[in-house]
């Protein structure tokens, strides 16, 4: 079968010196699955005999060798990049069976765009029948226009519903509150950006480009540091510095660069682009961008200078932010660094 991913050239020397016994691991219910396999929840017992929860990905059985691939590429690079707290780090893999379940830190509050949506929700929730929380369902697959439509509609109230919010929520809240619940201030809010800067810079310099920076990607531990997730699209820039994506892999349209929806350039500076699309979902708790607009209208919007309007909560300055993320060349756009410093400056003057 081609599912074992020890058959492959240099599988094992990757995985050499992170490898823990499958008797140490203990297997609990399903997370969820991703694009090639499943998430579930486990507990470790570490050499000190101490427990830890952890979260373990497995490849799907029927897996094609490209995903087999993928998904070795996926432990490699996360075994090679080290730690950082804005970063869902590798804790090991186990061979159970001629299969690779790879082993990472748990976040148990699930995905950041889940966690904003549910966030939205009981918030609306709280303030009374009269503003309900409308939930959007995310999904690029789905092409039909009245898709487009409804989404449109939803993401106009739910906007709208949002700047209440922020006016109810943002001023007034203590900071013993804050902890454990989940309203949010717009403090709240920057602080996930700035910690998401804070992990794509460092990204960066160990030149690695995401690729698929998105509130889908980022995942939220219980004392709310958020981590960037899935590096299943992260490519090493170290050789020449802009990766050009070959195959017909699914691509996230809405969060990509110009560039790389024109000549499938892929950069830091691209990445810094997503991050303005990030940044977006932040600010309209877990929003569908553009969404009004079809996947392949998109790039021709982009082309003649069109961009996301300011959504009805977001400051000024914040806005401003993610329209330099969104400039066409990628030399303009604010580096990581730049970005953590500006939201810096905001978190400082932020309720
Ligand atoms: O929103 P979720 O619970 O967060 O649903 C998805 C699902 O698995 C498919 O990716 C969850 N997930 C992925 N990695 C982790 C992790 N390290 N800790 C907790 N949940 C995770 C993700």
């Amino acid at each position: 079968a081609m599912t074992s991913l020890l058959a492959l050239p240099g599988v094992l020397g990757a995985l050499e010196g992170c490898i823990v016994p499958a008797s140490s691991l203990l297997l609990l219910e399903t997370l969820g699955s991703g694009c090639f396999g499943t998430v579930c929840k486990g507990i470790l017992t570490c050499h000190d005999g101490k427990l830890e929860e952890v979260a373990v990905k497995r490849l799907r059985d029927n897996a094609t060798p490209e995903e087999a691939r993928h998904f070795s590429d996926e432990i490699a690079l996360m075994k090679s990049v080290g730690h950082h707290k804005n970063i869902v780090s590798m804790v090991g893999c186990c061979i159970e069976g001629g299969v690779t379940l790879l082993i990472v830190e748990y976040c148990a509050l699930g995905d950041l765009q889940r966690f904003l949506r549910e966030a939205a929700k009981a918030m609306s929730e709280e303030r009374g029948p009269d503003l309900k929380y409308i939930d959007i369902c995310h999904s690029d697959s789905d092409s039909e226009n009245d898709y487009y439509e409804r989404q449109a509609k939803l993401s106009q109230r739910i906007t709208a519903a949002n700047a209440v919010s922020n006016a109810t929520y943002g001023m007034d809240m203590g900071d013993s509150d804050q902890k454990n619940s989940l309203r949010l201030s717009s403090k709240d809010l920057l602080a996930f950006a700035r910690q998401v800067a804070d992990g794509m810079e460092y990204l960066a310099s160990t030149r690695l480009v995401h690729r698929d920076l998105a509130a889908r990607n980022i995942l939220v531990c219980e004392d709310r540091t958020v981590k960037i997730s899935d590096f299943g699209l992260s490519r090493d820039i170290y050789e020449q510095n802009v990766y050009h994506q070959s195959g017909y892999d699914k691509v996230p349209i809405k969060w990509m660069a110009m560039e790389s929806l024109m000549h499938r350039e892929y950069t830091t500076q691209s990445d810094v682009w997503s991050f303005g699309i990030l940044l977006w979902e932040i600010v309209t708790f877990g929003g569908s961008p553009y969404p009004s607009i079809p996947n392949n209208g998109l790039f021709q919007l982009l082309q003649r200078g069109y961009r996301m309007e300011k959504p009805a909560n977001c400051s000024e300055e914040l806005y401003q932010v993610m329209r330099q993320c969104w400039r066409e060349k990628p030399s303009e756009r604010p580096t990581f660094t730049d970005l953590k410093k500006r939201l810096d400056d905001l978190l400082v003057t932020a309720a």
